[in-house]
């Protein structure tokens, strides 16, 4: 066996630890069957589901699977011979990754939903020894500014999986929509959930609007489903309900929770920074405990649980009479300090049932996090250090380059994106934990995450184009811990005839085929209006200011 990436081991996103290529080649035909302990064969089964092998015995296997509790979590070994396929792992995750890995070894046609006939099932004879970088390898989803029916979300945990990716971060409230069934306070899915209209115009244009509605959410049980199916696929659902700001839909359902309890509330049709915010009276805090408890029960395990803290604007604090004067009874000196506590109180809660809370960084700035709580700095890489120095677990999601609500280019071509431009390239170059920080610094980068804004991506089509193959890139520096080989790119191209067999309507590298672009109405990008790279400069100067709590974009 010759060591390196030469030969059949070559085209494989993200790129393993170790490959040896051997010589000559096992079949793995439609129907074989695979043996070992059921939670790992299982696991093998289900990352090649168009081969429909079978469970059963070691002597009539053409995969055999075994416990090795050597390996570390999701590790996994797999090796290849005239003789059939063996796979070792310690856990189902591990023993699931081998079998994608398997999946990118056979033809692109592995990836299609049924077997196409002519195609020759077979893998190249070698070795491949395999560990994640990062824990934490997330996608996140706003299924709050555009719905994603059920449907989409299950096709994402099927991509997500094929990538090793393993982190799904739904964000299931925010001003524009609150997306999920809630049987104690049955108004925020009825009310909550949809819109009658949708704003299009760009920034600094006058408004216009599609008139159209926009609407739907997932129930109780579509959470219960969506969680056993990524479960099964080694992901974790991570929920976020956003608070205290970005409120505007759960104070359409339920004003009486507001600062300002005499507003009326509906919800937002249109983007941007919101002065509707929860009031931080115990009420609140109770009826988010309640809510927060119903979604847990229905996600089943939750080991973590996002509540945002993201972008207020506390100024219906500080004019509210109440709320003053229950911050000056906590001893409280500001507003500021009144957000934290208020954070606090639902992090112990989440603590209580078992949840880790996960946060945006202002809620970091604020102060008086729990010692647990996991910070996402989409700030940028300055906030990101000081969170990871104050000892919190830190996934990395900055702006640039793990938001892929920007546009891939800055050109007319582009569907709208927020702003421009992140690339492929981009994504592939960046260094969750960077090698200037302290050692103990960079050892707190539990992973990093790319986002997927839906201000801009009206359906499922838009989500394939922003999210890949942008995401392959996340995929393999998550999986890798670091910046993409040099050869990214080659194996890249490769992985997209199995995005092709996939059905996937990512962006080719060459940029979008002609009903991928935005046109010339609405759904044009305007390059130039938003760049990336001033949108960083300004976060990172709100990041710094003491004033945490001010509204940022
Ligand atoms: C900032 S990141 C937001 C979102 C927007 C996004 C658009 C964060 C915590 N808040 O509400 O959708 O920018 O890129």
């Amino acid at each position: 066996m010759g060591f390196g990436i030469i030969g059949g081991m070559d085209h494989l996103l993200p790129r393993p630890r170790l490959t040896e290529t051997g010589a000559g080649s096992a079949e793995i035909a439609p129907g074989s069957v695979v043996s070992g302990p059921a939670p790992l064969a299982d696991a093998v089964r289900l990352a090649l589901p168009v081969l429909g092998l079978r469970p059963g015995d070691a002597a009539t296997a053409a995969v055999r699977v075994a416990e090795d509790p050597g390996l570390g979590p999701e590790a996994y070994a797999l090796t290849i011979a005239g003789d059939g396929v063996r796979i070792t792992a310690a856990d189902p995750a591990g023993a699931f990754y081998a079998g994608q890995t398997l999946r990118q070894l056979l033809p692109a046609e592995a990836f299609r939903s049924a077997l196409v006939p002519g195609t020759s099932w077979t893998v190249p004879c070698g070795r491949v020894e395999d560990a994640p970088g990062f824990s934490w390898r997330g996608a996140h989803l706003d299924v709050a500014r555009t719905f994603l029916p059920k449907r989409e979300v299950l096709r994402m945990i099927d991509l997500m999986a094929a990538h090793k990716l393993n982190r799904l971060h739904l964000h299931l409230a925010d001003d524009q929509g609150w997306r999920v069934e809630s049987r104690a306070f049955p108004l925020l899915h009825e009310v909550g959930s949809h819109r009658p209209r949708t704003i299009t115009s760009h920034r600094g244009e006058e408004p216009a609007f599609d008139d159209v509605p926009h609407g739907g959410h997932y129930t109780l049980a579509d959470l219960t489903e969506i969680a056993a199916y990524a479960r099964a696929r080694a992901v974790t659902v991570v929920p976020e309900i956003d608070v205290p700001g970005h409120a505007s839909a759960v104070l359409a359902a339920y004003p009486a929770l507001a600062a300002r309890p005499r507003e009326r509330y509906e919800v937002l049709d249109r983007w941007g920074i919101s002065p509707a915010i929860l009031s931080p009276l115990p009420a609140t805090v109770d009826f988010l405990t309640t809510v927060f408890a119903e979604i847990s029960d229905a996600l089943g395990d939750v080991p973590y649980f996002h509540i945002g803290g993201d972008e207020c604007v506390l100024d219906d604090w500080a004019a509210s009479a109440e709320i003053s004067a229950y911050q000056a009874s906590l001893g409280l000196e500001s507003v500021g300090d009144l957000h934290a506590w208020f954070l606090r109180r639902l992090a112990d809660a989440l603590a209580g049932r078992g949840s880790r809370t996960v946060v945006w960084d202002e809620a970091f700035v604020s102060g008086g996090l729990r010692p647990d709580t996991i910070v996402m700095p989409w700030r940028g890489e300055h906030v990101g250090r000081r969170a990871a120095a104050a000892g919190h677990d830190v996934v990395a999601t900055p702006v640039f380059p793990m938001y892929f609500d920007y546009a891939e280019a800055a050109s007319p071509e582009e569907p709208a994106g927020l702003g421009d431009a992140i690339t492929v390239a981009d994504v592939a170059a960046f260094a969750p934990a960077p090698p200037a920080w302290l050692e103990e610094e960079r050892a707190r980068v539990v992973g990093v995450q790319f986002q997927l804004w839906s201000e801009h991506i009206p359906d499922g089509r838009a989500l394939d184009y922003r999210a890949w193959p942008r995401g392959c890139a996340a995929a393999e520096i998550a999986w890798t811990g670091g910046p993409a080989a040099e050869d990214f790119l080659r194996r890249l191209d490769a992985h997209l005839a199995r995005l092709d067999a996939f059905g996937v309507e990512y962006r080719p590298l060459s940029g979008p085929r002609p009903w991928q672009r935005g046109g010339a109405g609405w759904r044009r990008h305007r390059p130039g209006d938003v760049a990336v790279q001033d949108v960083m400069r300004h976060l990172h100067e709100l990041s710094q200011s003491a004033d945490s709590t001010r509204p940022s974009m």
